[in-house]
């Protein structure tokens, strides 16, 4: 076969190039991916794709679970995940789905439709899976949607009271470079972890994070780790470690800005200026309030760092031009509004917000766009239609909609009900991994009627739906790549050809709307190739009001990259803002930084109260839990794969210990229960019990273990869950009244030796599909 020329896809991972076969793609024939010859640090993870033990785990047909199929919707439901499933035709297919949402739709509304599809899909702005999904369900007469993320449930709905809306805010963040002339102190609330910039939602084009952190070592930054796990901040220079009780950093924090209060260098020209509020936090740092000054010795008691080490980080920061960064991990806990808030609050007290280097970052390492020096710039997008119908969860808490209908929940200081729903439609996202308390959630899944899933993989949602349709994968289909400040367009060609009988979303979503009479008004009359020559257009239309000409979309497509990173700026978050608070406020009430919120006040709530306060997580290793179960759970991004994406894949497997995933664990924690690296750990507490593989390692320090999400879900009897996935130990409950945001960092277990045989895992294979 003569080789044709370069390629290119785009995954959230990264790009990957590709030499295409002459005559296009074929059945049978496989390219061999690489990494963009112009990323300085690639992604692995990617390349695993198309491998045959990824491609076995492939859904090849439409099926029905038997009963659904042969009793009709509402049947059996507690055998969701343990039946066989029937295999039917395209046809047959189309119409069941169709007439589901009309039988639906016609006795229950559109409010008993919940189409939420909380998932991170794949690359490529048109063959977006939600998105075409909302597109669709919203032409059907609307779907019970879901807002924010996982990612930041707590963080997204608190930002824009006290500085902005959290896009925004990410999207302004200090660059690299700049971090690199000027940072000399960086002090990072649960690290800047390298494993999680690998990915960018879009696709990450070049990894620049590792040479951000190695560059600014070189220029002589010093850097402060406080984390549960050592390896969160690694420069390749010396970074001293403060280890942190999980969910404590609040505390710590107060203890720092009550520290640098009682300085005799503090000085209040910033707070004066740009802030709203600080006398009323004020008198709760220093107890006037409460009786209870926020003292380092208050504080170490609460976070186990001792009070000499954060008096004199305290002195360190204010004599040191500083970069205060939190995780995204830890207001995905309980109360995580408040870390968000309290550094932002410290950072203010510093007086170096909008200065180069100095401030506040939310995440710089949580993915790679982060500090990234490319501009913002509007991407190719898929017109929306508006969802007629209002109806919401806040997105985390999907079991409480299926188990509660009727009942209230309060989100943003307002009261809602949770609809009745009948019908769960979803495509780009695995429930069945991003959920707390997966047991409850099975209970759950057993409310509704019909469960729908387009799925490329037999992954546990799939596995636990009613009808089950085939998606194709990126690399099976025509698109556009374009993640926001990456700084790259990429033509994501058509590299193979379907696998079995698979569709794309897109296509699937056509033709039941074509049974439903929708077909012109869901296509607007455009093939593929026509949707994405119209993306690309009116995409250049508005990057032209930047002043940037982006090249026609026959030279994009046929030369397969758009390189932006001429126009690079970089930047420096809330300079404008420092430089003339009036004539550049913030998108806040005030329009200045909101140490205090007078309408966060005004919603009365307890657990989300007016400025940031220290509030005791629901469980940690302080509670008197902590004494049946002393071990917190960190349950991290998985260094290996993307969620629960390519789990099965070997650069995935690979990460294993004993054929599960690993659960870290510290010597002394270890020694005390006979556990040594390579043995099995069961991991248990009252809400369930799963396997994992023993890694040994003062990395993490004594009390805490981590388990990173993502193994595929193996729960197929009462035993305990059998791949070493944390979601069967996690709680389910939002992280306040205010946001409803996920808390899974909030987790106590208790470990011991697995003896016995470990029962063997039962998802490496697809589940039993029988033909009609
Ligand atoms: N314990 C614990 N749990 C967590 C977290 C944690 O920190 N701790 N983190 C949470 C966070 S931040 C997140 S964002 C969530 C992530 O949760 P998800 O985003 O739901 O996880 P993914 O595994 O990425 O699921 C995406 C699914 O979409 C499918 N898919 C991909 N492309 C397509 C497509 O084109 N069409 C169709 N039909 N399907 C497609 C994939 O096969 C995959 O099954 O997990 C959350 N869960
Ligand atoms: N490889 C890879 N990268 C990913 C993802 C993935 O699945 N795989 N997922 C992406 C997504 S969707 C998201 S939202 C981001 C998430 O980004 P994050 O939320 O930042 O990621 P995590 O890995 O959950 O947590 C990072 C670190 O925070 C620390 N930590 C946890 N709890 C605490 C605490 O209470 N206090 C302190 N001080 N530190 C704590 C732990 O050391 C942990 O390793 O990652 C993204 N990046
Ligand atoms: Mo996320």
């Amino acid at each position: 076969m003569s080789m044709g020329r370069l390629r290119y896809s785009a995954a959230h991972w990264g790009v990957y190039q590709y030499e295409a076969p002459d005559g296009g793609p074929a059945p049978g024939v496989f390219p061999r991916l690489a990494p963009y010859a112009g990323d300085p640090d690639p992604a692995p993870h990617g390349l695993d794709q198309l491998d045959p033990r990824v491609s076995a785990l492939r859904v090849a047909a439409p099926c029905v679970r038997r009963s659904w199929l042969e009793q009709g919707p509402g049947a059996r439901p507690a055998l969701r995940g343990r039946e066989p499933f029937v295999q039917i035709d395209w046809d047959t297919a189309v119409r069941l789905v169709a007439g589901e949402i009309e039988r639906v739709r016609d006795r229950c509304g559109n409010t008993a439709i919940f189409g939420g599809s909380y998932g991170w899909a794949s690359s490529g702005r048109f063959h977006h899976a939600p998105s075409q999904l909302h597109r669709f369900l919203a032409l059907c007469g609307g779907f019970v949607s879901s807002v924010d993320s996982y990612s930041l449930g707590a963080g997204s709905a608190l930002m824009p009271y006290v500085c902005g809306d959290i896009n925004d805010l990410h999207a302004a963040h200090t660059s690299w470079p700049v971090l690199a002339e000027h940072t000399q102190l960086f002090v990072a609330f649960g690290g800047v972890p390298l494993k999680n910039a690998r990915v960018s939602w879009g696709g990450a084009a070049d990894h620049r994070t590792r040479g951000a952190l190695e560059r600014m070592a070189r220029a002589g930054t010093r850097f402060v780790n406080v984390s549960p796990l050592r390896d969160t901040l690694v420069t390749g220079g010396e970074v001293e470690w403060i280890p942190i009780r999980p969910n404590t950093d609040t505390a710590l924090m107060l203890a720092l800005a009550f520290a640098v209060q009682s300085d005799p260098r503090f000085e209040r020209t910033f707070i004066d200026r740009c802030t709203v509020g600080y006398d009323r936090f004020a008198a709760y740092l220093t107890g006037a309030v409460d009786a209870t000054p926020k003292t380092p010795q208050w504080a170490s008691r609460i976070t186990g760092v001792p009070p000499e080490r954060i008096e004199s980080l305290a002195r360190d920061m204010l004599g040191s031009r500083t970069m205060l960064n939190v995780s995204w991990s830890l207001q995905r806990a309980a109360h995580g509004e408040q870390p968000f808030w309290m550094v932002v609050t410290l950072a203010a007290m510093l007086g170096q917000i909008g200065l180069p280097g100095g401030g506040y970052g939310l995440g710089y390492g949580a993915t790679n766009g982060i500090g990234s020096p490319h501009r913002r710039l509007p991407g190719p997008a898929l017109p929306r239609i508006r969802n007629p119908v209002s109806d919401f969860i806040p997105v985390a808490r999907i079991a409480d909609l299926l188990l509660n209908p009727g009942e209230a929940f309060s989100y943003r200081g307002r009261s809602y009900r949770y609809p009745d729903i009948k019908l769960v439609y979803w495509a780009g996202g695995n429930p069945f991994h991003h959920h707390q308390d997966l047991h409850r959630l099975e209970q759950a899944w057993r409310r509704p009627e019909t469960i729908i899933f387009h799925e490329q993989y037999w992954t546990a949602a799939a596995r636990r739906a009613d009808i089950v349709l085939p998606a194709t994968i990126a690399l099976e289909r025509n698109d556009i790549g374009c993640a926001t400040r990456e700084g790259l367009y990429v033509a994501m060609r058509q590299a193979v050809a379907p696998y079995g009988e698979a569709r794309d979303d897109y296509a699937i979503l056509a033709d039941i709307a074509g049974q439903l009479g929708l077909r012109e008004r869901f296509t607007e009359g455009l093939t593929e190739q026509e949707w994405l020559e119209r993306m690309y257009r009116e995409n250049a239309r508005r990057v032209a009001e930047h002043g940037i000409a982006l090249p026609s979309f026959e030279t994009f497509w046929e030369q397969g990259l758009v390189d932006l990173s001429a126009y690079d700026a970089p930047q420096v978050m809330h300079a404008a803002f420092r430089a003339d608070p009036a004539g550049h406020p913030l998108r806040t009430p005030s329009g200045r930084i909101e140490i205090f919120s007078a309408e966060i006040a005004s919603f009365g709530l307890a657990d989300c109260p007016s400025h940031p306060v220290w509030l005791e997580p629901f469980e940690w290793l302080g509670s008197a839990a902590a004494r049946e179960y002393p071990l917190h759970l960190i349950s991290d991004q998985p260094p290996r794969r993307l969620h629960s994406q390519l789990d099965r894949s070997p650069y995935s497997q690979a990460g294993k210990v004993a054929g599960r995933e690993p659960v870290w664990i510290n010597p002394a924690d270890a020694a005390a229960r006979g556990i040594a690296s390579g043995d099995l750990v069961e991991l248990y507490n009252a809400r369930g019990r799963t396997i994992a593989g023993a890694v040994v390692s003062g990395d993490v320090m004594p009390g805490v273990v981590r388990l990173a999400t993502g193994s595929w879900w193996d729960s197929p009897d009462a035993g305990a869950e059998r791949s070493g996935n944390p979601n069967a130990l996690t709680l389910d409950r939002g992280a306040s009244s205010f946001s409803q945001g996920c808390s899974a960092q909030t987790c106590l277990v208790q470990a011991r030796r697995y003896r016995g045989d470990a029962p063997p895992i039962t998802t490496d294979a697809p589940p039993e599909i029988i033909s009609r």
